[in-house]
């Protein structure tokens, strides 16, 4: 793998796209594993009001904080997975969590976002998103990207979801990485199959505090979830 032209082509359109870089057998294991932590009607973990405002149906799963690791760990140990985080962020990098995703049949996806404030480019968090099954676009749930908008300051206000002249509408395939800027602005298409799943291996540069996710930004809002509150109406 050109692990320098990938991460020259992240820096320029703010995410990357890299099918077949995980093992399927790794991945069906993975997605075993997700699937029998959610099951197929998980409670939501949002308030009505975050769930509501942001047009955002997603429960989350953070497996570490459980100590659970089977099947996560062999990804985030992956030598080309760690040396392309590398290339991207520079020496001094480190995990920040790892957070599955999972979205239930007939569910809105996920709106327009930024995971934290663009205002300091130099401060800010990397998705690496890993795909455990096919999304193809008969199920709904493709990811959307809006290419160079790493480098646009914040999210334009307006409808949290509706389509942006521009955006890119990704596919990924069971096995694919995408890596995503957290101030690249994204959003998650509705579901329409039985269940979607994501899991996001987040990432920081050195010198990022910890909380760098804390605050989102939406067309509508910034959220602050330790709080579970809205600080900004837009
Ligand atoms: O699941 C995806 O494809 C995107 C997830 C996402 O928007 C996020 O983790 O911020």
């Amino acid at each position: 793998m050109d692990i320098e032209n990938k991460a020259q082509k992240f820096w320029e359109e703010g995410y990357l796209v890299i099918a077949g870089f995980f093992d399927k057998d790794l991945m069906d294991r993975l997605n075993k594993n997700i699937l029998d932590h959610f099951g197929m009607d998980p409670h939501w973990e949002h308030t009505d009001e975050f769930i509501n405002k942001s047009a955002t149906e997603v429960v989350p799963w953070f497996p570490y904080q459980e100590d659970y690791y089977d099947g996560f760990k062999e990804v985030d140990e992956d030598h080309n997975f760690k040396e392309l985080t590398g290339e991207i962020l520079g020496e001094g990098w480190s995990d920040l969590y790892c957070m599955a995703m999972f979205s239930k049949e007939a569910t809105k996806g996920q709106a327009w976002h930024q995971d934290c404030p663009p205002e300091n480019p130099q401060q800010f968090n990397l998705n690496r998103l890993v795909y455990t099954h096919d999304i193809i676009a008969e199920n709904g749930g493709g990811t959307i990207v809006f290419p160079g908008s790493h480098k646009m300051g914040t999210l334009t206000p307006g409808d949290p979801d509706a389509d942006i002249p521009g955006q890119v509408v990704l596919y990924p395939k069971k096995g694919t990485l995408v890596i995503l800027h957290g101030h690249t602005w994204h959003r998650v298409l509705p579901v329409k199959s039985k269940y979607r799943v994501s899991t996001n291996f987040r990432a920081i540069p050195e010198n990022t505090p910890e909380d760098i996710t804390d605050i989102a930004v939406y067309r509508n809002m910034r959220y602050k979830f330790s709080t579970r509150e809205v600080l900004e109406e837009r």
